[in-house]
Protein backbone atom coordinates (compact mmCIF):
# COMPACT_ATOMS: atom_id res chain seq x y z
CA UNK A 1 0.00 0.00 0.00
CA UNK A 2 1.05 2.87 -0.67
CA UNK A 3 1.78 5.54 2.37
CA UNK A 4 -1.02 8.58 1.35
CA UNK A 5 -3.16 5.69 1.10
CA UNK A 6 -2.30 4.49 4.64
CA UNK A 7 -2.83 8.29 6.09
CA UNK A 8 -6.03 8.27 4.60
CA UNK A 9 -7.14 4.85 5.99
CA UNK A 10 -5.64 5.86 9.42
CA UNK A 11 -7.13 9.08 9.65
CA UNK A 12 -10.72 8.40 10.37
CA UNK A 13 -9.44 5.66 13.21
CA UNK A 14 -7.93 8.15 15.25
CA UNK A 15 -8.00 11.19 17.65
CA UNK A 16 -6.40 14.27 15.88
CA UNK A 17 -3.13 13.98 18.48
CA UNK A 18 -3.56 10.58 17.55
CA UNK A 19 -2.90 10.88 14.37
CA UNK A 20 -0.18 13.45 14.78
CA UNK A 21 1.31 11.44 17.44
CA UNK A 22 1.36 8.43 14.29
CA UNK A 23 2.86 10.47 11.59
CA UNK A 24 5.76 11.74 13.81
CA UNK A 25 6.64 7.99 14.97
CA UNK A 26 6.42 7.51 11.06
CA UNK A 27 8.98 9.97 10.53
CA UNK A 28 10.99 8.59 13.23
CA UNK A 29 11.06 5.22 12.03
CA UNK A 30 12.13 5.82 8.37
CA UNK A 31 15.05 7.92 10.06
CA UNK A 32 15.57 4.90 12.06
CA UNK A 33 15.25 2.46 8.90
CA UNK A 34 17.90 4.57 6.63
CA UNK A 35 20.74 4.37 9.78
CA UNK A 36 20.18 0.45 10.21
CA UNK A 37 19.21 -1.09 6.85
CA UNK A 38 15.59 -1.46 6.89
CA UNK A 39 13.21 -0.91 4.81
CA UNK A 40 12.02 2.35 5.60
CA UNK A 41 8.57 1.98 3.18
CA UNK A 42 7.88 -0.67 5.50
CA UNK A 43 8.75 1.05 8.55
CA UNK A 44 6.57 3.61 7.53
CA UNK A 45 3.62 2.22 6.82
CA UNK A 46 4.17 -0.01 10.25
CA UNK A 47 4.44 2.94 12.27
CA UNK A 48 0.86 4.96 10.40
CA UNK A 49 -0.51 1.80 11.30
CA UNK A 50 0.78 0.91 14.92
CA UNK A 51 -2.16 2.25 16.60
CA UNK A 52 -4.87 1.72 14.02
CA UNK A 53 -7.16 -0.70 17.02
CA UNK A 54 -6.25 2.02 19.58
CA UNK A 55 -10.10 3.26 19.45
CA UNK A 56 -11.61 -0.01 18.72
CA UNK A 57 -14.62 -0.42 21.73
CA UNK A 58 -12.92 -3.27 23.98
CA UNK A 59 -15.90 -5.20 23.58
CA UNK A 60 -14.78 -5.67 19.76
CA UNK A 61 -11.20 -5.98 20.82
CA UNK A 62 -12.19 -8.71 22.82
CA UNK A 63 -13.64 -10.31 20.32
CA UNK A 64 -11.21 -10.65 18.09
CA UNK A 65 -9.02 -12.01 20.86
CA UNK A 66 -11.38 -14.58 21.41
CA UNK A 67 -11.67 -15.87 17.99
CA UNK A 68 -8.24 -15.44 16.68
CA UNK A 69 -5.13 -17.34 17.31
CA UNK A 70 -3.78 -14.42 19.89
CA UNK A 71 -2.96 -14.91 23.18
CA UNK A 72 -5.80 -15.69 25.47
CA UNK A 73 -4.46 -14.38 28.74
CA UNK A 74 -4.20 -10.71 27.11
CA UNK A 75 -7.60 -10.57 28.55
CA UNK A 76 -6.13 -11.11 31.78
CA UNK A 77 -4.08 -7.95 31.49
CA UNK A 78 -4.84 -4.08 30.69
CA UNK A 79 -6.56 -3.61 27.93
CA UNK A 80 -3.80 -0.76 26.56
CA UNK A 81 -2.28 -3.98 25.39
CA UNK A 82 -4.26 -4.62 23.36
CA UNK A 83 -4.13 -2.56 20.58
CA UNK A 84 -1.11 -3.72 19.03
CA UNK A 85 -2.14 -7.94 18.45
CA UNK A 86 -5.52 -6.61 17.48
CA UNK A 87 -4.52 -3.75 14.97
CA UNK A 88 -2.33 -6.34 13.51
CA UNK A 89 -5.27 -8.27 12.71
CA UNK A 90 -7.23 -5.14 11.33
CA UNK A 91 -5.16 -4.42 9.10
CA UNK A 92 -4.89 -7.27 6.92
CA UNK A 93 -8.53 -7.77 7.47
CA UNK A 94 -9.68 -3.80 6.94
CA UNK A 95 -7.00 -3.13 4.35
CA UNK A 96 -5.50 -6.38 3.06
CA UNK A 97 -1.81 -5.67 4.81
CA UNK A 98 -0.61 -9.25 4.90
CA UNK A 99 3.53 -8.39 5.33
CA UNK A 100 4.05 -10.89 8.36
CA UNK A 101 6.97 -8.65 9.58
CA UNK A 102 4.50 -5.35 9.42
CA UNK A 103 1.86 -7.09 11.31
CA UNK A 104 4.57 -8.59 13.94
CA UNK A 105 5.85 -5.20 14.79
CA UNK A 106 2.34 -3.82 15.30
CA UNK A 107 2.00 -6.67 17.77
CA UNK A 108 4.43 -6.18 19.82
CA UNK A 109 4.87 -2.16 20.00
CA UNK A 110 3.31 -1.62 22.61
CA UNK A 111 5.20 -4.98 24.77
CA UNK A 112 8.00 -5.54 22.95
CA UNK A 113 8.82 -9.71 22.63
CA UNK A 114 11.81 -12.20 22.94
CA UNK A 115 13.96 -11.51 19.93
CA UNK A 116 12.54 -8.60 18.42
CA UNK A 117 13.69 -8.36 14.75
CA UNK A 118 14.83 -5.05 13.23
CA UNK A 119 11.29 -3.59 11.88
CA UNK A 120 10.14 -4.58 16.06
CA UNK A 121 12.81 -2.79 17.29
CA UNK A 122 12.22 0.11 15.25
CA UNK A 123 8.41 0.64 16.11
CA UNK A 124 8.83 0.15 19.52
CA UNK A 125 11.51 2.92 19.98
CA UNK A 126 10.29 5.27 17.42
CA UNK A 127 6.57 5.03 19.73
CA UNK A 128 9.24 5.95 22.50
CA UNK A 129 10.82 8.35 21.69
CA UNK A 130 8.91 10.56 18.55
CA UNK A 131 9.48 14.07 19.09
CA UNK A 132 5.99 14.42 21.26
CA UNK A 133 7.16 12.42 23.80
CA UNK A 134 8.48 14.22 27.01
CA UNK A 135 8.83 11.60 29.59
CA UNK A 136 11.92 11.34 32.22
CA UNK A 137 14.48 9.85 30.36
CA UNK A 138 13.27 9.83 26.85
CA UNK A 139 16.23 12.19 25.84
CA UNK A 140 18.81 9.81 27.07
CA UNK A 141 17.11 7.42 24.78
CA UNK A 142 16.47 9.36 21.63
CA UNK A 143 20.65 9.84 22.31
CA UNK A 144 21.11 6.13 22.32
CA UNK A 145 18.61 5.85 19.05
CA UNK A 146 21.41 7.16 16.86
CA UNK A 147 23.99 4.47 18.31
CA UNK A 148 22.65 1.23 19.09
CA UNK A 149 19.46 0.14 18.08
CA UNK A 150 19.66 -2.61 20.80
CA UNK A 151 20.70 -0.44 23.89
CA UNK A 152 17.95 2.28 23.16
CA UNK A 153 15.02 -0.30 23.01
CA UNK A 154 16.96 -1.63 26.28
CA UNK A 155 16.87 1.50 27.93
CA UNK A 156 13.13 2.17 27.07
CA UNK A 157 11.89 -1.30 27.75
CA UNK A 158 13.56 -0.88 31.45
CA UNK A 159 11.90 2.57 31.60
CA UNK A 160 8.51 1.39 30.99
CA UNK A 161 8.65 -1.68 32.88
CA UNK A 162 10.36 0.76 35.93
CA UNK A 163 7.22 3.11 35.61
CA UNK A 164 4.66 0.51 35.75
CA UNK A 165 6.11 -1.16 38.87
CA UNK A 166 6.52 2.06 40.81
CA UNK A 167 3.01 2.99 39.85
CA UNK A 168 1.71 -0.17 40.70
CA UNK A 169 0.99 -1.92 37.58
CA UNK A 170 1.08 -5.80 36.20
CA UNK A 171 3.68 -6.65 33.33
CA UNK A 172 2.64 -8.72 30.29
CA UNK A 173 5.03 -11.71 29.75
CA UNK A 174 6.50 -10.23 26.47
CA UNK A 175 7.37 -7.00 28.10
CA UNK A 176 9.51 -8.87 30.60
CA UNK A 177 10.96 -11.42 27.54
CA UNK A 178 11.79 -8.73 25.75
CA UNK A 179 13.85 -6.67 28.93
CA UNK A 180 15.55 -9.99 29.87
CA UNK A 181 15.93 -10.87 25.97
CA UNK A 182 17.78 -7.02 24.90
CA UNK A 183 19.36 -7.46 28.48
CA UNK A 184 21.04 -11.04 27.50
CA UNK A 185 21.77 -9.50 23.89
CA UNK A 186 24.22 -6.97 25.49
CA UNK A 187 25.77 -8.70 27.91
CA UNK A 188 26.87 -10.71 25.24
CA UNK A 189 24.71 -13.65 25.37
CA UNK A 190 24.87 -14.68 28.82
O1 LIG B 1 -0.31 3.47 22.21
P1 LIG B 1 0.69 4.47 22.75
O2 LIG B 1 0.10 5.29 23.86
O3 LIG B 1 1.31 5.31 21.70
O4 LIG B 1 1.91 3.64 23.40
P2 LIG B 1 2.07 2.09 23.75
O5 LIG B 1 1.26 1.25 22.83
O6 LIG B 1 3.54 1.81 23.78
O7 LIG B 1 1.63 1.94 25.24
C1 LIG B 1 0.35 2.02 25.72
C2 LIG B 1 0.39 1.87 27.23
O8 LIG B 1 0.69 0.53 27.60
C3 LIG B 1 1.41 2.73 27.94
O9 LIG B 1 0.73 3.50 28.93
C4 LIG B 1 2.35 1.77 28.64
C5 LIG B 1 1.50 0.55 28.75
N1 LIG B 1 2.27 -0.71 28.83
C6 LIG B 1 3.38 -1.07 28.17
N2 LIG B 1 3.80 -2.28 28.56
C7 LIG B 1 2.92 -2.72 29.49
C8 LIG B 1 1.93 -1.72 29.67
N3 LIG B 1 0.91 -1.82 30.54
C9 LIG B 1 0.84 -2.95 31.28
N4 LIG B 1 -0.15 -3.08 32.16
N5 LIG B 1 1.75 -3.96 31.17
C10 LIG B 1 2.80 -3.92 30.29
O10 LIG B 1 3.61 -4.85 30.21
FE1 LIG C 1 0.28 1.89 20.99
FE1 LIG D 1 1.79 4.87 19.70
Amino acid sequence: MKIDMAIEKVRPHLTESRFQHSLRVAETAVKLAGLYNVSPAKAEIAAVFHDYAKYRPLEEMKHWIVKSTLPKDLLLYHHELWHGPVGALLIQAEHGIADREIQEAIQYHTTGRANMSMLDKIIYLSDYIEPGRNFPGVDEVREMAGKDLTKACWMASRNTIDHLMRKQGTIYPDSFYAYNDLTNKLNGGT
